[in-house]
């Protein structure tokens, strides 16, 4: 097995990259986040990349930060508590920042358990496909935190603020089958199945108009905030845009002529 925090391997247009620290569920120390993020940068200036997967090595996905890392665990006593913004604002604040620009559609292989910032970088992608034995935990208010990475934007957004508040006050573990039911999820399938469907919705989406996807998650994201007049004056700004862009051509030409479109846009 490779010595890399994070491994990248592609396959045609789909980039897959696999957080690897199993004997610690993958959890997160400054080093790996260096090159996750390292990883997607390089994946954002490829052009030959139009799809990300990203998984995580072993049992599970990623148990959020790791907390024996120098940089977050508690301070002796008689030393200064350490300042935990610290850690967010350098490292899982530009990674949700950069996810969200990414400009192609990132999926989340959720092969187990997702807790904490783990759970919270899932539910960043823009797919999130997990399997059977995978379950998602906001475990910050089991340590004494309020959820990060996004979570208190996220959850709210996605599954309402009941089940957001539940979610985040508890702390349960949510079963990766309950976590689609209730829409925090795309989709649960078979363990053995995971690679497999996060593949082929990555090459399915790597085939499509990805510049008007990446476009598509930031209106949607964007809209939340907007009145109604704003996002119809938004929509409008974007399709002028993606209007005369080699995408939108080859699209209803390809209708036109009864052909599968070619998309290159990015
Ligand atoms: O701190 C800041 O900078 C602020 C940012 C915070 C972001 C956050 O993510 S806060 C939340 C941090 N994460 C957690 O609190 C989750 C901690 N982990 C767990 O609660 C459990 O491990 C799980 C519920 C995720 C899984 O339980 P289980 O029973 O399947 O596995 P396990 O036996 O607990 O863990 C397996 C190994 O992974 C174990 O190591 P060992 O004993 O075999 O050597 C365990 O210590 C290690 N591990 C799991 N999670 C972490 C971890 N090591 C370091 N940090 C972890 N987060």
């Amino acid at each position: 097995m490779s010595d890399a925090l994070v491994i990248a391997s592609q396959d045609g247009p789909v980039l897959t990259l696999t957080l690897n620290r199993p004997a610690a569920l993958n959890s997160f120390t400054g080093a790996m986040h260096e090159q996750l993020r390292a990883a997607l940068e390089a994946a954002a200036a490829d052009a030959g990349v139009r799809c990300v997967v990203l998984t995580g090595a072993g049992r599970g996905f990623c148990a959020g930060q790791d907390l024996a890392d120098p940089m977050v665990a508690p301070a002796a006593p008689g030393e200064p508590a350490r300042d935990l913004s610290v850690a967010i604002t350098t490292h899982y604040t530009p990674l949700v920042q950069r996810l969200k620009s990414m400009p192609v559609p990132v999926i989340a292989a959720v092969n187990g358990v997702a807790a904490g910032a783990g759970a919270n970088l899932a539910l960043n992608c823009d797919f999130v496909i997990a399997g059977q034995s995978a379950s998602f935990i906001q475990a910050f208010a089991r340590i004494g935190l309020v959820p990060d990475t996004g979570g208190t934007w996220l959850l709210p957004r996605i599954v309402g603020r009941a089940r957001a508040l539940g979610l985040a006050m508890l702390g349960d573990k949510l079963p990766a089958a309950e976590a689609e039911r209730i829409g925090l999820i795309w989709k649960c399938v078979d363990d053995a199945a995971l690679a497999g469907e996060a593949a082929s919705l990555a090459l399915r989406l790597a085939a499509m108009p990805v510049k008007a996807l990446a476009a598509t998650r930031a209106a949607i994201d964007d809209a939340q905030q907007l009145t109604l007049d704003e996002a119809l004056a938004m929509e409008a700004a974007l399709q002028s845009q993606l209007g005369s862009a080699h995408d939108y051509l080859e699209g209803v030409a390809a209708f036109g002529a009864k052909r599968a479109p070619v998309f290159t846009d990015r």
